[in-house]
């Protein structure tokens, strides 16, 4: 029992069966009466989570979880982030607090896989490069920044489960909603410098990458997650090995003192608390690389089919998707007219125009698209939107990539819940002035 706390936390032990988390922390079935008694362990990890005693423990009701961990501050130098999960630590931002063209580090997202690195410090961190090179190296951050070109690049990064929330049925893991995304800019060194000083052997054909976090059973030496990409992926330019997030030290959560950002790819292959980088001679077979992890059918299924393992297929670009982050959902306002705006992204392609709808999809509005600023940076897009009367309305983003790909209606419904790029919707109330 102990073991199962400590594996999750207390979101998905709730998510999963109320009454037994309930019996884990409380150590009883609850009551009719929603009362419980803390004791022991679930008095502990409460006290943990909490970062204090609890005087009145006694009086906490069942299927509680502290409200400390929704509050703004909850996770140092984060603002207004939501958190889904505690072990391991994950919050996404509203979309609202996405507006800015680049993303604020207190509102870039946390997707953690395991425990972070207790220490954090760019002195002494060190880098590995090897496997199938013809010169390995082990190099420290001043070395990284001696050695190579430092660049500074918008770079969008989002999380393969962003929009998971929404499968129907339910798809196992972290309940993202829509704000599993952030463009902050990242300054670092090519990684592709990195590997070409390195001396890349022919019979390389994927990288695989480690962190120094820990895995949650607390089992030394094992990795929580570690992922590689394909040697074409790994040696596009626009790959960072960053060890700067917004011109400052990257946020602890979000991989210092350094970290690779594969961009347009799932988040899950820009490794945080960056350590070492192997050159391997197979499809790297590292955790959360097998299995169902971060794949999806080879074909359309139907919600909730069965898919034999073998056809399940590593994701690679992210789709094409955007975000309304103005006006916020449930807006209430006087005014006819309001600036709709918000972000769009493409993975490795770009996007080619962001159409909205007031009318649940009868007719279309263009939006003013900007270019990236760089390459992988999202897109800022906006429209001064007329409503023709009082009433509720439904805003709706349609993206369309430089392929001629449009988001969805629906979710292409999967396994695991990836992928999700089905258009976002936010609805406003317009009132007689
Ligand atoms: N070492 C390590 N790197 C990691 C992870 C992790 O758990 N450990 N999570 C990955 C996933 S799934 C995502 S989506 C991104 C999230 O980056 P962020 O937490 O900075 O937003 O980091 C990736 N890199
Ligand atoms: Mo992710």
């Amino acid at each position: 029992m102990r073991r199962k706390t400590a594996d999750r936390g207390l979101f998905e032990l709730y998510r999963r069966d109320p009454d037994s988390a309930d019996y884990l922390l409380f150590g009883r079935k609850t009551y009719p009466d929603r009362r419980g008694f803390l004791k022991n362990a679930g008095l502990a990890i409460m006290g943990a989570l909490v970062g204090s005693t609890i005087p009145f423990h006694r009086n906490i009701p069942a299927h509680f979880i502290p409200s400390v961990l929704a509050a703004e501050d909850a996770i140092h130098g984060k603002d207004g982030l939501t958190v889904i999960n505690d072990r391991p630590v994950n919050a996404e931002t509203p979309p609202h607090l996405l507006d800015d063209a680049i993303t604020p580090t207190g509102r870039h997202f946390i997707r953690n896989n395991g425990i972070p690195p207790k220490h954090t410090d760019a002195t002494g961190w060190t880098l590995t490069i090897d496997g199938l090179l013809d010169r390995p190296m082990t190099l420290g951050i001043d070395d990284l920044k001696r050695k190579f070109e430092v660049v500074t690049r918008a770079l969008t990064l989002e999380c393969g489960g962003n929009g998971r929330a929404f499968f129907n049925p339910p798809a196992k893991g972290d309940p993202w909603t829509y704000g599993a995304v952030a463009c902050s800019t990242w300054t670092g060194v090519r990684l592709a410098d990195v590997l070409k000083a390195a001396g890349v052997k022919n019979s390389a054909v994927y990288t695989a990458h480690e962190g120094a976090d820990t895995h949650l059973s607390g089992e030394a030496g094992r990795l929580p997650i570690s992922r590689g990409v394909p040697i074409g992926k790994a040696m596009d330019e626009h790959n960072l090995i960053a060890f700067a997030q917004n011109s400052k030290p990257i946020h602890p959560m979000n991989g210092a003192p350094l970290r690779l950002i594969i961009p347009g790819w799932p988040g899950s292959c820009s490794q945080k608390w960056l350590t070492r980088i192997w050159l391997r001679d197979q499809v790297h077979d590292g955790p959360k690389m097998t299995g169902t992890s971060y794949r999806v059918p080879n074909r359309p299924i139907a919600p909730g089919e069965k898919v034999d393992e073998k056809d399940f297929v590593i994701i690679n670009s992210m789709p094409v998707k955007s975000l309304i982050t103005n006006p916020p959902n449930g807006h209430r306002t006087t005014d006819a007219t309001l600036e709709v705006r918000g972000h769009a992204w493409a993975g490795d392609r770009r996007v080619d125009a962001v159409h909205l709808s007031i009318d649940f999809g009868a007719t279309w509005i263009e939006t003013k698209l900007d270019d990236p600023v760089n390459a992988y940076a999202w897109q800022n897009w906006r429209a001064r939107v007329a409503f023709p009367q009082a009433g509720y309305y439904e805003i709706w983003a349609r993206a369309t990539d430089s392929h001629g790909v449009s988001q969805p209606h629906a979710i292409a419904w999967n396994p695991r819940g990836y992928l999700n790029n089905s258009m976002h919707r936010v609805a406003v109330t317009v009132s007689a002035a």
